[in-house]
Order: C-alpha cells, then structure tokens, then sequence
C-alpha cells in the first residue's frame, strides 16, 4: 500500500487522449504498378482528428477510401479530416492506393501525424517499404574505412541469384565488368564499386567503398653496416621512405614514437646496439632494425710507426670466418692492431702501431723487439680467446716489417676476483674432481668429467692469492683449503655450481676448455641452490648497465623489464635469489620486486637459488 501514492504522482495529468493511428504497408512494391496501405485510427474521446501522410518524391495516391481532403504539392502530403459534435470514440480504417512510377529504385519511406484535441502526434506502424523491383544494392564486408593491413573483401548482394560485377579503378560497374566469385583482396588503397544484375528486375544501386590500406614505412638501414670495430665511427642512418622521421634507442629498449629522432650521425666507440624504428604520419611505422656495433677490445691509437703482420688464422684448428676479428696486444697489454676478417681462415695484412715516443705519459702500442701476442673475438659467439702463435716468423714487433705469423685461437675464462669473498663460476664444459670417482650429484649438461690430482690445479693462476673455496651442492657445504687439503671436503669444481673464494690479495683466475652449451641445464633440488652462470651475455632491469667487473670479452648486455624474466625456466618454483659482487649480497624476491637488490645476472658470478620445488633449470 505505501507504494501505490508515489507511482500515482508519476503518471502524465494530460493523458487523456490515447488516440493513434497506425501504419499498415505491403512487404515491397514493384516500380511501375499499385499497392494498398491501410490506416488503423483510433480515436479516444476526441472532438476532431486531422490525418497527414507524407509519400516518397513522384508516388501518388490514386484512390482513397475515405477519400482524402487536401493534397499539399510541395511536400507530397495528402490530409483527411474527421470531426464530429459527437465524441469520436470508434475505431476505423483509412486505405489509400499508391501508384509507384516506372523506373523507381531503392527502398523509399513514409511519414506521417495526426492532430487530435489534445496534441500533435506520430503515426506509428511501418515507414519504409522494401524495392522488390530492384536487385538490393551489394554490400561489402569488412565495411570501406581505413586499414593498417590489406583486407579481404567479402560482397554480398540480398537479392538471390543475383549476379555481381565489380570495378577497382573508380568506374561505374557495367554488363561487361569483371564478375565477383571469390573475396577480393585489398592490398592498396582502393575504391572498390560494385552493382548486381538479376534478370526480370531492375539493376542495383552502385555500392561504392573507399579501402585506404596504410602503406608501411621502409625498413631503415645503417652505415657502416654493423661489425666489429677498434675506432670511432659515426653511425648513419636512412630509409627508403622519403618523410619517414627515424627514431632510435642505444639502451636495449625498442623504440617509440617519443624515442630520440635520429637527425645526425650516431658517434659510437664502444661496443653498441642500435635500434631503429621509421615512422610516417598516414602510414605504419617499419619493423624494428637493431644493429650491433662491437668493440670486443676497445679503441686502438694510429700511430706514425707499425708492423704488418698476417697469416692463417684458426680457433680450435677452425678457421676464422668473415666479421670475427684478430687482435694484436704490446707486453704492456695494450691494444696496437686489430683486423676485421674479410676471408676465412686467414688475416692481414694487419698493422700493429709501436708507441708514439713524442707521449711519454701514454703508451700507444709497442717498442721495438717487443713480443706481441694476439686474440681472436669470434663474431658468432661474441667471445674471445686467446691466440697461439705457430710462426714461421716470430711475433716480434719491428718498424717497418712484415711479419707472417699464424694464429690458432683457444678458449680461456679469466675473472677477477677482489681481496676478500669472491661468489663466482665459471662455463668451461670440464667438471674437474680429485676424488676416486666423479661426483654423484645433478650435473649441468654435456659435461665432461676431468680427473685432476689436487683442486690446486685447477687454481694454479690464483695460487698464494686464495685462502679458502667453499661450494654447496644436494649434499652440503664442502671446503677447500689449499694448505690443508687432506681436510678438504670439497672434491671437484663444476660449471653448473657457483663457488665461494676468499682472496687475501685481488687475482685473476684463468681456466681453458671448451665452453658449454649456453642451452645447458641442470636439476635444481627444493631449498637452496648455489648456481653458477653460463649465458654469454649480462641481463639487467636497471636503468644503466651494472657497472661490476666480468670476464674478458662479455660485452652483450641486454635490459630485461625485470629480471624474472632470466629466471622464466623455473617461473613459480623459486622463492628467493641471492648475489654477491664488489658492493655486497643482493636479494631478488619474485613476490616482492619493488623491494628487491639484484638488478642483474652476469657471466663470472654464482647464485643462490632457493626452491620450493625440484626442476629443471637453464638460462635464458
Ligand atoms: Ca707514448
Ligand atoms: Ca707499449
């Protein structure tokens, strides 16, 4: 009950009159012929009703019953009137014959009002009435508009057994166009125009469609192409596009329509990645073109004196091939000479500048009677190793001579480790064990075992220089101590783990071998894991490039938006990762980044994984 006085206040005062006349027309008509509409009235106590009913432009009523009162021209309207002393309160019907001219095409639409005592108001019923004379005008599906990708266009025409002709080159479609039997393919910006034919019937209204197909702009391209290099260049870009503005990035990031415009020479002189992005208004933007200048042992200074040295070139008795790069060194480690190989398996001439003696602060290269050594960076694997030389003629730097010496490269991991605790690995493919037999413990993949007498081998390049090494696997922490080895527990040296070494003075620990699989895995166990690393490359999600030392000739480092990222092998079954460099132990909590210390994984470090479940683990 309390609900019914609210509702009442609601209804309109004026809605006395209900009166309503509604429309009544055939499914189609047919140009040149007649059809019937009727008017259903009803009038509720009104005094007088006055009926207008609009017809399409040309169409006429021919007859009417009751016959109507007026016909206004200009607006094709024909009127009834009804008025009476009485109440009208009787329903009735007004129909009208329509006369359709010859020739009429396309669907057409009615419109109509009454005027009653209380208001002017809208027929209802139907308005519009179908052209069952005319094949239906072709649709086009996807509708025209503009398209970033070419379209397959699909036409359609509601008319059955009509037939459909289309043009592409804006002309009306005519008898003799070209007949629709399969979706068109838009790859250009097209009007596309299309009508339909049917025997018995008129033809069909054109469609038109405009398909604007955004053209892409073209892929940029850089000079001088990418490579390695040992002096400064100036990297240019360009693109076929005329217009097209080029943005770029140099920190790994892809670029964006708010990255750097590209407007002048790139300087670059140290080992660099360029992405390249072409963007043009009214068009798509090109691919991403990333390129990667390397300077895998940095600048070298021109002097006025040098050595031509040449000869065969290998690494591990395979030749060098076209883009790695040799490198010539003085005693005092400098970078004299350096040669792009241009043809597999050999080098040179290749000039080795001696030092320029009017700088007595710098040293520039060599001196006379100096033994030079040499490295080979191998473009494939963006690594170095270290050369051999196999003569005929010795390494000896001389102004002015040529020197034919061939080289064979070989693979040695040299780390710094820093007075104090050193977290480190190492991917050299060789588990190295003193014990009877190897260890029985998860193992990275494609290892081989290496007996050794004493671990001390395997640290001779940090011998005197370390106090104690301690390693954790499935069984434990494990020590070993070059003094005491007798009660030593730890009893091999593996890629896959990650070692502690405790430095009384900074050292650097070299090992050769052939280095694993960056693919390789290793099974880790639930609670902690002590891991070593063997990507060739360092991941970071800082902003800049960590700035710790790694081993020679880790020069790719590639920004990742977080470092879980590194870590997606065991996605969701590890809880915590721990580092340690230089400036101390860094935590990665995967459920709490924001609050997390290690912002990268490089190669020379090991890590502390916690797991919460066994699996299989690689880096990326
Ligand atoms: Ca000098
Ligand atoms: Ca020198």
């Amino acid at each position: 009950m309390p609900l019914v006085l609210p509702l009442l206040l609601f209804l309109p005062i004026s809605a006395f009159s209900a009166s309503s006349v509604t429309r009544d027309l055939p499914e189609g008509y047919v140009a040149g012929t007649t059809f019937q509409v009727k008017l259903t009235v009803i009038p509720d106590h009104v005094y007088s009703l006055v009926i207008r009913e609009t017809l399409p432009e040309g169409w006429s009523i021919t007859a009417a019953t009751p016959n109507y009162d007026s016909w206004i021209s200009d607006t094709n309207t024909y009127k009834w009137l009804n008025y009476s002393q009485n109440r009208l309160d009787v329903p009735y019907y007004v129909t009208y014959t329509v006369s359709v001219p010859s020739g009429t095409v396309g669907n057409k639409t009615f419109s109509g009002y009454f005027v009653d005592d209380y208001g002017t108001f809208t027929t209802t019923g139907d308005t519009l009435i179908v052209d069952n004379s005319t094949v239906s005008t072709p649709q086009f599906s996807p509708p025209p508009g503009t398209y970033n990708v070419a379209q397959t266009v699909t036409i359609t025409c509601a008319t059955a057994g009509a037939t459909i002709r289309y043009t592409t080159d804006g002309t009306n479609p005519d008898e003799s166009s070209l007949v629709y039997t399969a979706p068109l393919v838009i790859n250009t910006t097209t009007t596309l125009k299309a009508r339909a034919w049917k025997t018995g019937m008129n033809t069909s209204l054109p469609a038109t469609g405009l398909y604007t197909i955004l053209e892409t702009v073209a892929n940029p391209s850089f000079s001088p192409a990418p490579g390695a290099y040992s002096s400064s260049i100036n990297v240019s870009l360009s693109c076929a596009t005329s217009g097209a503005i080029l943005r770029y990035t140099t920190d790994g990031t892809e670029p964006t329509e708010s990255s750097l415009v590209y407007s002048a020479p790139i300087t670059i002189s140290s080992t660099t990645t360029i992405k390249v992005k072409g963007f043009k208004e009214g068009m798509n933007p090109s691919s991403t073109v990333v390129a990667t200048y390397f300077f895998p042992f940095g600048l070298v200074t021109l002097t006025n004196t040098w050595t031509n040295f040449y000869g065969d070139a290998t690494i591990n008795s395979i030749n060098v091939e076209p883009g790695d790069m040799i490198a010539a060194f003085d005693p005092q480690g400098v970078c004299c000479g350096t040669f792009p190989v241009t043809t597999s398996g050999n080098y040179g001439f290749m000039p080795v500048y001696g030092d320029d003696t009017t700088t007595s602060g710098s040293d520039e290269g060599a001196q006379p009677g100096d033994t030079i050594t040499f490295k080979i960076w191998k473009a494939s694997e963006n690594r170095i190793y270290l050369a051999s030389t196999l003569g005929p003629d010795t390494p000896t730097w001389q102004e002015g001579l040529n020197r034919h010496v061939n080289l064979n490269g070989f693979n040695r991991w040299r780390i710094s480790l820093s007075a104090g605790w050193n977290l480190i690995s190492f991917p050299i493919k060789n588990c190295y064990y003193d014990s009877a037999s190897p260890p029985a413990i998860p193992m990275l993949t494609g290892v081989n075992y290496v007996k050794v007498n004493s671990l001390s081998e395997v640290l001779t390049s940090i011998a005197g220089k370390y106090i104690v090494v301690r390693g954790f696997d499935v069984n434990g922490a494990k020590t070993f101590d070059p003094l005491l080895p007798q009660f030593s527990t730890l009893h091999y040296l593996a890629p896959g783990y990650g070692y502690w070494i405790k430095m009384n003075e900074p050292g650097t620990l070299e090992l050769e071998g052939e280095p694993v699989d960056t693919n390789a895995t290793i099974t880790l166990n639930v609670g902690w894991n002590l891991v070593g690393y063997w990507a060739n490359q360092v991941y970071y999600d800082s902003s800049s490039q960590p700035s710790v030392s790694f081993p020679e000739g880790v020069s790719i480092f590639t920004r990742v938006s977080s470092i879980s990222e590194v870590l997606s092998s065991i996605n969701g079954y590890y809880t915590v990762v721990r580092g340690f460099d230089v400036t101390g132990a860094k935590t990665f909590d995967p459920l709490l980044p924001q609050f997390s210390t290690l912002h990268y994984f490089g190669p020379g470090y090991g890590y502390w994984i916690k797991m919460n479940q066994s699996a299989s683990f690689r880096w990326p």
